[in-house]
């Protein structure tokens, strides 16, 4: 017989190596190559994230905000950012494999210049209040615990025209549009003249009402600024009439009010109430997800590690890595991942 595979196995050994590389080496200058030799890198048989868990203390991170406000003015730097650069992505700007993160400092008088970019951004308010941001022309004073949206596309700037510092979390899907090769940017003409402060849009969007006839353009909320206050409200009420979920305690998901979904279409928000001595049951899901802590003091039990966290610390949690959150005092935690897009894709996966 003289089958391929017959001749193969008459090779064998470091012959049908050798073989086996020249051949590859002649239909690789053709840019092409043997699946086989990767195939079962590719098709894992779990999710095999380079992602690692990591915590970002304030306590370190503050003086180092600080430190770049003296090295660097806003106008100079354009987004004046320290990245939070996951430790197994090194030098690929990302926090986990498919979102951006990274702490934005505002000083007194500076003004960060308007533009914009197919990217969606979040905001999360960290530290200090007062300072502004606009989108397309709406401005909202920000204060902490604040979430605010920045739909692809809308034109963007910040300014703090307080006394005080300013400092936010930005959260981004700019891994997603770039394995996209969507990405688009353009800068704002001029200095933005806003139109109309934030509390209009809160009154148009944020009571479970809407503009009558209201018919959405995209697939990004049209409420663009989630106030602390109410967010906070709404757990306490929940927390002093039903059980905390086992594992994630009381969480609610940000929402677009027209249409039900996820307030941005990459990248899913929530916030989340741990009552204080919270011994959460362990959790893995399949998007990793970034923390935020608002409030309290707890843990994070990650494979094998113990991420001791307080107020203002982010810490991220891999792709399918079971976790446990324990909390000292009544704990309050903002949260993003990739779930949306997981979840349109049918690939979202969840385990206790
Ligand atoms: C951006 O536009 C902002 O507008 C912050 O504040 C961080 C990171 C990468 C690309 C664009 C902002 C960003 C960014």
């Amino acid at each position: 017989m003289n089958t391929p595979n017959a001749s193969l196995a008459k090779v064998g050994g470091e012959g049908q190596q050798l073989q086996r590389r020249a051949f590859y080496d002649r239909i690789g200058e053709a840019h092409c190559t043997p699946l086989w030799e990767v195939l079962h890198g590719l098709v894992t048989k779990e999710p095999n994230t380079p992602c690692l868990p990591n915590l970002w203390q304030w306590q370190q991170l503050w003086p180092w905000l600080q430190e770049s406000g003296r090295l660097i003015s806003a106008k100079e730097a354009e987004r004046r950012v320290l990245v939070l650069e996951n430790p197994g992505l090194r030098g690929r700007t990302r926090i986990t494999h498919s979102l951006y993160a990274g702490l934005q400092l505002i000083l007194p008088g500076e003004l960060a210049p308007a533009h914009r970019h197919s990217q969606s951004a979040l905001r999360f308010m960290m530290h200090g209040s007062g300072a502004y941001t606009t989108v397309d022309g709406e401005q909202v004073t920000m204060s902490e615990g604040d979430f605010i949206i920045t739909p692809s596309w809308a034109f963007h700037e910040h300014g703090n025209t307080t006394d005080e510092p300013m400092v936010w979390l930005d959260g981004l899907d700019l891994p997603i549009v770039e394995v996209l090769d969507a990405q688009f940017r353009e800068d704002g003409a001029t200095e933005q003249v806003a139109q109309q402060h934030a509390g209009t849009n809160l009154a148009r969007f944020g009571n479970t009402m809407k503009p009558i006839g209201y018919k959405s353009r995209t697939k990004t909320s049209p409420l663009f600024w989630y106030p602390y206050a109410r967010t906070r409200e709404a757990l306490e009420v929940l927390r002093n009439s039903e059980d905390p979920h086992p594992s994630w305690g009381h969480k609610l998901q940000y929402t677009n009010p027209v249409t039900g979904d996820w307030a941005i279409p990459t990248i899913g928000t929530c916030m989340q109430l741990l009552p204080g001595g919270f011994v959460g049951a362990s959790y893995g899901s399949t998007d990793s997800t970034v923390y935020a802590v608002v409030e309290g003091t707890g843990r994070c039990v990650i494979d094998g590690r113990e991420l001791a966290f307080g107020p203002k610390d982010v810490f991220v949690c891999p792709s399918w890595m079971r976790y446990r959150l324990e909390a000292d005092s009544d704990t309050v935690l903002f949260s993003f991942s990739d779930r949306p897009v997981q979840e349109a894709l049918d690939l979202w996966r969840e385990r206790f």
